[in-house]
């Protein structure tokens, strides 16, 4: 579509915490995670984001929020500004006070999303500057409503979806991820003809849904690893395309975006 695509130049990611198995598990199921294994597959993360080019800044492990590895979910980001969130999940709010440290250090611009609305990272999906907004689960309406005067006054447009019925998503960016040049990754699940009209989607076989959600990073795409269809389509099209082993980030519902905060 013609845009400029932003290099990414930083990351900020949080190491696994040690009784990561205490978070929020995968309706799904799958068992408890193997926190060693996490550890090992979070760090390789670390080693793919360094290798597309990214610094990274590390927040250290918190056991106090078991689901704190999922760091995503905590701010927005945009070229100018961070939007910090208010986690839908309440054992998850507390996560936010790390990230507004951080963040505050950073960027000249900190919104905050307040009571009563109530926003997951995971629901916002950034397209060339615009967002997508998932009204889900755990972001409610007020929140994506504030959220999006937020980004209004930083010159973004949004456009919310409610994605509730979709009883299959966690959140908005379980099921889509946008890879630039007016390409999505869609999984099935996802029933957002209206709002994807004009892009060119590739379509994930049920299957293969988890791998939906995957992450553009400058010249390559990470996707998870032993989702062969998906890895063929995107290689077919001449996508440079890393796979991650996601095993134990999987059974507590978490994916390649929520690993990490890209800007
Ligand atoms: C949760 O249920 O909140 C965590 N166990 C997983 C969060 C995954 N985050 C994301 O998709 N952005």
């Amino acid at each position: 579509m013609g845009v400029t695509r932003v290099r990414i130049a930083q990351a900020i990611v949080r190491a696994p915490a040690p009784n990561l198995a205490a978070g929020i598990a995968s309706a799904v199921g799958g068992g408890d995670p193997d926190v060693a294994a996490a550890l090992q597959q979070h760090e390789r993360y670390c080693e793919t984001l360094r290798n597309c080019g990214l610094q990274l800044r590390r927040l250290a492990a918190d056991a106090t929020h078991p689901d704190s590895t999922f760091i995503e979910d905590t701010a927005v980001l945009t070229a100018e500004a961070a939007i910090i969130t208010r986690p839908g999940a309440p054992s998850r709010m507390g996560e936010t006070a790390a990230a507004l440290e951080l963040l505050r250090g950073i960027f000249p611009t900190v919104g905050e999303i307040k009571e009563p609305g109530t926003v997951d990272g995971g629901d916002v999906c950034e397209v060339d500057g615009d967002f997508f907004i998932g009204v889900s689960g755990r972001t409610n309406a007020e929140g994506a409503r504030q959220l999006a005067a937020l980004l209004r006054e930083l010159g973004h447009n949004s456009v919310t979806v409610d994605i509730r019925a979709s009883k299959s998503l966690l959140h908005l960016k379980t099921g889509l991820s946008y890879l630039g040049d007016g390409v999505f990754v869609v999984s099935r699940d996802v029933v957002l003809d209206v709002a994807l009209k004009d892009y060119d989607l590739i379509k994930v076989e049920p299957a293969e849904s988890y791998a939906a959600n995957c992450i553009r990073v400058n010249d390559h795409v990470l996707i998870a690893a032993g989702y062969p269809l998906l890895l063929a389509t995107l290689e077919a099209r001449g996508y440079r395309v890393a796979t991650l082993a996601m095993s134990e980030f999987r059974k507590m519902d978490g994916g390649l975006s929520c690993l990490s905060l890209r800007f």
